[in-house]
């Protein structure tokens, strides 16, 4: 974990700065010009980027950044790799994090009894973080070099972006335990599991009880084509502990980024939110040839009022 750092985009005098957004407004509308699948939304045209802290990933860097409207309104959150960032990726399943001692042998077994993953901390840019409007303050990312549950879906190398809504020492203090089909303490895991109110959650989406040590539950779309038999490349989850979403996360595996795509997808919302704020429309993945680099952001954000939960939806 590498906080408080600026990257060397920070550093650059502002006409320096001035030139990188130029170069980059080009490149967005190259990249509009490749689009044109009928599947994505428009990517939109990237504005001023604003760095937050990094990350040392690989052999490179991977840093959080956000655009805004004229306004003051967000236009994108996301983090941004270097592409050396992709190189040199951990091959050991955990990194030593969460661990667990199951068997009671006094001592942790990297393989199983930690959690399967590797994980850096990102604020967002204080230019986010300090806004009361905007929910998302920080980014927990994960890459897991064997994949995760379940088995045959997602089960690739991939990277977890989780932009975090709940408080960084709240999603900390959910610890690794024997309940569950990713090891996390038994009553957090009751906790993580408890529904949410109907109006907060769009409805494709469902509890298959995956609750992570130092996540919360993950709220995974069965409508989406890896459940149907098609290889996992990316997708969207939602985080929920204790009957609130804690955060918004895209999954996306190595082999996808490689790819260069440069596309946004719809996001799915909810009907209703519970925090008054800017939440996103769309979640965008893009490779930067100008500048060798791949965004993964949300965009496209709208005001949502917060509204009162209607009753819990029911689980089965
Ligand atoms: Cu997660």
């Amino acid at each position: 974990m590498e906080n408080g750092k600026r990257t060397k985009d920070a550093a650059v005098g502002s006409e320096g700065l001035r030139r990188r957004v130029l170069q980059r407004a080009g490149v967005s509308i190259a990249a509009l010009a490749i689009l044109g699948c009928s599947a994505n939304v428009r990517t939109g045209e990237p504005g001023t980027r604003l760095l937050g802290a990094n990350a040392s990933v690989g052999k490179g860097t991977v840093s959080s950044y956000a655009e805004f409207a004229q306004d003051g309104a967000p236009k994108a959150i996301g983090i941004v790799f270097q592409a050396r960032a992709l190189e040199g990726l951990p091959t050991k399943r955990s990194d030593g994090h969460h661990c667990f001692d199951h068997d009671k042998d006094g001592k942790f077994d990297l393989d199983k009894e930690c959690f399967g993953s590797h994980e850096w901390v990102i604020p967002l840019p204080s230019e986010v973080a300090r806004r009361s409007e905007i929910a998302f303050k920080w980014v927990g990312l994960n890459w897991n070099s064997h994949g995760h549950i379940p088995p045959g879906v997602y089960d690739l190398p991939h990277f977890d972006v989780h932009f975090y809504i709940e408080p960084i020492e709240k999603i900390y203090a959910i610890q690794p335990g024997p309940c569950g089909p990713e090891n996390v303490n038994c009553d957090q895991f009751r906790l993580a599991t408890r529904p949410l109110p109907s109006n907060f959650m769009h409805a494709d989406f469902t509890n298959v009880n995956a609750v992570a040590p130092a996540m919360g539950n993950h709220l995974v779309d069965l409508t989406s084509p890896e459940f149907k038999g098609q290889k996992f490349t990316q997708t969207w989850i939602y985080g929920v502990y204790d009957g609130r979403v804690t955060f918004y996360e895209e999954m996306l595996t190595l082999q996808y980024m490689l790819s260069r795509p440069a596309a946004c997808f719809a996001l799915k919302s909810p009907p209703a939110v519970g925090i008054r704020g800017y939440y996103p429309t769309q979640h965008c993945v893009r490779y930067l040839p100008q500048s060798n680099e791949y965004t993964v952001s949300m965009e496209n954000f709208v005001l949502r009022e917060a509204s009162a939960p209607a009753v819990p939806r029911i689980e089965r």
